[in-house]
């Protein structure tokens, strides 16, 4: 090695200020939700037990918020390796990997508690999988809680026909618009963070989410109609960069993937009681939540199940005998 080299070599840790080992390494994880919110919580504790358990070798530091981009583009720079992990909503996935979609059909899943038991088990393992075996450069390594999606709006929906002609947004996966046609609205997809300006200026109608969502993300300020048509419930993929994950060691994987599953199970109680507290802070200022009949909608959707459910059939019967 010649001696501008290894002065080189010598230097450079101090030229560009590094802190710690050289073998540290630092994971920024990206959340579109505000502080506080389960899903932030439950990844900012798991980020706590990796620095632990790591002796300093890993950071972790949560950017909540939305402060590093929308879904789309922060999965876009886990991609690279610019964001080390997020966690995003299976919805956005779908279009990357098709093969997730079958979590994203409308009314795939009993219940709430229906789509607990299939994320936890085999099925849920498995779709975790192809995320990580497809082109994505991501590892998906456990799975959040996102609730039960109903629809909100400026004007009532108390059946199906008052959807007609409305203009609600969705996530941007053609099987959404698909789906919001089909029970007769106008599916339209944007960011989330265009949601609440979009509502105001009455560039659309309304939207679907969960309560927590509803209430953190300010959208009842503009949409005072909350619909209970349950039509999807959506689990979100906690991810990291293939990059990231490379560079770790394999007990270092290990940790990770411990770690990220304990949020999982650990999300899930703090979910329960923000949707709680969620639906009644929204009553209490002045969202009316309507009771409707499902069956309509359930029915309205068959043609998206048959058309997007076709490549997964066999499935469909296994999350069908998840009891
Ligand atoms: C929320 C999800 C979030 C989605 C958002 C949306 O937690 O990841 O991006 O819905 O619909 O429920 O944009």
């Amino acid at each position: 090695m010649t001696f501008k080299r290894k002065l080189l070599l010598a230097v450079l840790p101090f030229a560009f200020g590094f802190a710690g080992p050289a073998s540290a390494l630092d994971i920024k994880f990206a959340e579109i939700h505000p502080a506080g919110y389960p899903t932030v919580v439950a990844e900012q504790n798991m980020g706590k037990k990796i620095e632990a358990a790591s002796n300093g070798e890993i950071t972790f530091k949560m950017f909540p918020g939305g402060v590093l981009g929308s879904e789309k583009e922060v999965i876009e720079q886990a991609q690279i390796g610019a964001v080390q992990m997020t966690r995003v909503s299976l919805g956005i996935v779908g279009p990357v990997v098709p093969d997730v979609n079958v979590f994203n059909m409308p009314f795939v899943f009993r219940d709430h508690d229906h789509m607990r038991k299939v994320i936890d088990g085999e099925i849920g393992q498995e779709i975790l999988d192809k995320i990580t075996n497809s082109d994505f450069n991501l590892v998906a390594l456990a799975w959040m809680d996102g609730g039960t999606r109903n629809l909100y709006t400026k004007q009532p929906v108390r059946s199906i026909g008052d959807l007609k002609g409305m203009k609600i947004r969705v996530q941007g996966n053609p099987l959404f618009i698909d789906m919001m046609n089909a029970m007769g609205g106008n599916g339209i997809a944007m960011d989330t963070g265009e949601i609440f300006s979009a509502l105001q200026t009455g560039v659309i109608d309304g939207a679907e989410n969960n309560p927590p969502t509803l209430l953190e993300h300010n959208h009842y300020q503009n949409a005072k109609y909350y619909t209970l048509t349950g039509h999807l419930i959506l689990p979100e993929p906690v991810v990291m960069s293939k990059t990231t994950w490379n560079a770790l060691t394999p007990e270092q994987q290990a940790l990770v993937k411990k770690v990220a599953r304990e949020a999982q199970m650990e999300e899930r109680e703090l979910w329960d009681a923000k949707t709680a507290a969620s639906e009644e802070k929204l009553k209490a200022a002045g969202v009316e939540f309507i009771t409707v009949d499902k069956k309509p909608f359930y029915d309205a959707t068959a043609s998206v199940r048959e058309q997007y459910g076709k490549d997964f059939a066999d499935l469909m019967k296994r999350i069908d005998a998840v009891n």
